[in-house]
């Protein structure tokens, strides 16, 4: 029998004590201790003495708990999964990630990119998509973002591009923003960056959701058959729920709300049996394709349009299991974009390049010792050894005298250790199989690396209205940041010339500024036909699956509407939350009570995907008197949301200047229907954009 008792000490603190054969706390060294709430003092009023081993190794070891944060990308959430290969790709990747039918277990890391670990979940930020899998020929990471270009094209500017865009040197504010001087000073004397800050001022760094964003690999990478055949690739993360953003204004007030809102989604969606998925799909091509297009493939800050090449299809990835400790798993998994495995290879993209070393570097030091792959999220799940030893934190205990190879030692009787495979290793492919070039060592960059606007262009045409309004209010916002540095915006709008007049244009009007100069284009640009695959309005999913409607209701509220709406959105996976003033919940038409999931001061609209109001002519009254409640419809319509109001709630929604559309409804199947989608077209009549 093991029991735990509880007791009071003499101080009327409470000891918690384990009798019969209930676990015993110990120190590290497996001494049991007697008091863990008391050290050790000369006398009840004397001096703690250096004598309590117990003390100094609780508090030493509290002392050392923080290892150094991720220089980027330091705040993220982690899951576990598995990833199921769908297709047989047996013609371009011998891997056995890729074996038709094949399962591998993952763990995928999301992230923000500059604010540090304690920052919030949704700045105006891309966001990092790192998945290990680990497969049974080793550990293979596909370290991408969200967004399938970068900033720069060569890794000899990544330091100046974080140091720019981080917290300033000296103030260490704005944390977890690039609306400041010194990242716009930078980006604007770095017009290499144009293509990627079209999608940073876009809806895309704004996801609603890690589950309702695409993932990219970013670089181009290669594929190697049995035959040895390389092809190149593009990897592609497709979300089964389809794509949606937020809007400035909403991801503004969720900081204000909820600091964790993503991380919170994640491992809520993942703990309620919600799983989130993605399909992978690699854009296939070979050197011909490579050599007809207007860029070139190894250039980061370049995309090869889907209309031009279709994602094809090749596995799943489903996240099916929270972390069971955050520190363990999710700060120590080191990803590592040189873990390919037979089968993948790199390319010669000089930022893919200037990567493979900088993360072993990274997790040496973030991690403290080389064996950093022995920790149990970064151990490969297959066999693995060879004749590396010792080090800081060596956790494995091999036997015998082989540390050495070659080696002889089997031929006397002893253990001699793993060996080298021709058929089954890695092997570098043959560069004369891609566009790889070898030449001469000089300090350049190839000819069509200098075209930054053709498709920073590309993207700007190929977005919505709304979208385009967007992306010109976002540069407005942040220019407006700006402070001391006068130079800096109209800098950026001479560029922003190149890509569309029209954006130029509308960021100087809101900025109130002339239009300068345009700024001289390194290479003339060229149109490209806009690609649907690069708007988000145009990957929406109509559906209630992972979307979340907050239901807003009081004393008073009719009990058949509250059930009737609650159920029509269960039926279509949605997740239906009760708001109410009081948290315990309140007495509705039927004299029934019905609890609460969230106090409306502390539940705002924004949390919420739709909203539903509910109310008798009593409970409207009362809340017309509550700011809280005014608030909750004000931002839920100014946030493009379909509301859903019962007749009695309307004098609510009259004084949240709610005015009528498409996705103002009442309770029956048309919310519903409204409440799978945003709306859009609303936001002309409220917001003065760009
Ligand atoms: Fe990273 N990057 N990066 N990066 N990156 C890191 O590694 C670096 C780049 C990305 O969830 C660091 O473990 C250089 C592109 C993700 O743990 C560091 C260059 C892309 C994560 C590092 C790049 C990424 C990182 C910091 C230019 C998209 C988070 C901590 C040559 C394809 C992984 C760490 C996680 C993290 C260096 C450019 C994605 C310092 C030098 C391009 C998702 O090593």
């Amino acid at each position: 029998m093991s029991k735990i008792e509880t007791t009071t000490g003499s101080g009327g603190e409470t000891h918690q004590r384990a009798t019969g054969d209930a676990p015993v706390l110990t120190t590290n060294h497996g001494v049991p201790v007697s008091d863990n709430q008391n050290s050790l003092k000369s006398g009840g009023r004397g001096p703690t003495l250096l004598e309590d081993f117990v003390l100094r190794e609780k508090i030493f070891h509290f002392d050392h708990e923080r290892i150094p944060e991720r220089i980027v990308h330091a705040r993220g959430s982690g899951a576990h999964g598995v990833f199921e290969a769908t297709a047989d790709i047996s013609d371009l990747s011998k891997a056995a990630v890729f074996t038709k039918g094949e399962k591998t277990e993952v763990f995928v890391r999301f992230s923000t990119v500059a604010g540090g670990a304690g920052s919030v979940d949704t700045p105006r930020d891309v966001r990092g998509f790192a998945v290990k899998f680990y497969t049974r020929e080793g550990n293979w990471d596909l370290v991408g973002n969200n967004i399938p270009v970068f900033f720069i094209q060569d890794a000899m500017k990544f330091p100046d591009l974080v140091h720019s865009v981080k917290m300033e040197a000296d103030r260490a504010y704005p944390q977890a923003g690039s609306a400041h001087d010194t990242f716009w000073d930078w980006a604007s004397l770095m017009p290499e960056t144009t293509h990627m800050l079209m999608w940073a001022m876009s809806d895309r760094t704004l996801p609603r959701s890690f589950r309702t964003m695409e993932g990219f690999g970013v670089h181009t990478f290669k594929l190697v058959n049995a035959k040895g055949k390389a092809s190149f690739v593009k990897f592609h993360w497709k979300p089964r729920l389809g794509l949606q953003s937020t809007i400035w204004d909403e991801a503004l007030k969720l900081q204000a709300a909820d600091n964790d809102f993503q991380r919170r989604d994640l491992w809520e969606a993942i703990d309620s049996g919600s799983f989130p998925q993605w399909d992978l799909g690699v854009q296939v091509f070979d050197q011909a394709f490579a050599e007809k297009q207007p860029y070139d493939v190894l250039d980061v800050t370049k995309l090869i349009p889907e209309e031009d090449l279709p994602v094809r299809f090749i596995g799943t990835l489903t996240l099916n299991r929270n972390p069971d400790n955050f520190f363990a798993e999710t700060e120590q998994v080191a990803f590592l974009p040189s873990n390919v495995v037979p089968g993948i290879d790199f390319s010669n993209d000089p930022l893919l390049q200037g990567r493979l070393f900088s993360y072993l570097d990274t997790q040496n030091s973030r991690l403290g010792t080389t064996n950093f792959h022995q920790i149990p999220i970064n151990a490969p799940r297959c066999p693995f050894g060879n004749f590396q030893r010792d080090g800081k934190m060596q956790t494995m205990v091999p036997k015998g005298r082989a540390n050495y190879e070659p080696n002889s030692l089997a031929a006397h009787g002893e253990e001699g250790g793993p060996r080298e495979s021709a058929e089954r290793g890695f092997v570098t492919t043959d560069a004369t199989t891609g566009a790889d070039e070898q030449g001469e060592k000089l300090r350049v960059r190839a000819e069509l690396f200098a075209d930054h606007y053709s498709q920073a262009r590309l993207f700007y045409r190929s977005q919505t209205e709304s979208e385009q309004a967007h992306i010109a209010s976002s540069f407005v916002f942040e220019l407006s940041k700006v402070g001391l540095l006068d130079q800096v915006p109209p800098r950026m709008v001479a560029n922003l010339r190149n890509v569309d007049e029209d954006l130029a244009q509308r960021v100087a009007d809101g900025l109130g500024i002339d239009l300068p100069k345009k700024a001289p284009a390194a290479r003339e640009p060229v149109d490209m036909p806009p690609s649907d695959a690069l708007s988000i309005h145009k990957n929406m999913k109509d559906t209630l699956e992972g979307r979340a409607v907050g239901i807003l209701y009081a004393d008073g509220s009719d009990a058949t509407e509250l059930d009737a709406v609650i159920s029509a959105i269960e039926a279509e996976q949605g997740k239906a939350v009760l708001v109410s003033p009081k948290v315990g919940g309140a007495t509705l038409s039927d004299g029934s009570k019905r609890k609460a999931d969230g106090q409306l001061a502390g539940t705002p609209s924004q949390l919420f995907d739709a909203v539903a109001v509910i109310l008798s002519d009593e409970g409207c009254k009362a809340l017309m008197k509550e700011a809280a409640a005014v608030q909750f419809v004000m931002d839920a319509f100014g946030h493009l949301k379909a509301i859903g109001a019962s007749e009695a709630a309307k004098p609510l929604l009259d004084k949240a200047g709610v005015e009528p559309d498409g996705g103002v409804t009442g309770l029956g199947d048309d919310f519903v229907a409204a409440a799978r989608g945003r709306f859009y077209a609303r936001e002309p009549k409220l917001r003065m954009l760009a």
